[in-house]
């Protein structure tokens, strides 16, 4: 009887050390999250990466601009996504931001 719930409390207890040690994950978790760099870096790095593309300095990239970065012009139709011929910064930075692998 003694010996029943000596082990009832023991079961107890590290179901008690296991929800807490999940909480702790999920605390890590949400503050890694919140701690998370914004994307602003990125974006910095792509539009300066489009600065040094865009020969011209129109403000959009062509095909024979973006040859100088050939993980984006081997991509260009599909980031080209109005199908203007052309990558505007918003087109170029989702290319950038999401190379292929
Ligand atoms: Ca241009
Ligand atoms: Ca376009």
């Amino acid at each position: 009887m003694t010996r029943t719930r000596t082990m009832q409390a023991q079961a107890r207890r590290i179901l008690g050390v296991t929800v807490a040690a999940f909480s702790v994950a999920g605390a890590a978790v949400a503050q890694a999250q919140t701690t998370m760099p914004a994307a602003k870096p990125a974006d910095a790095t792509a539009q300066a990466a489009f600065k040094r593309a865009d020969a011209n300095s129109d403000g959009k990239l062509s095909p024979s601009e973006a040859v100088a970065l050939p993980a984006i012009a081997a991509r260009f139709e599909a980031l080209d996504t109005d199908k203007d011929g052309m990558l505007s910064s918003t087109e170029f930075a989702l290319g950038y931001q999401a190379p292929a692998k």
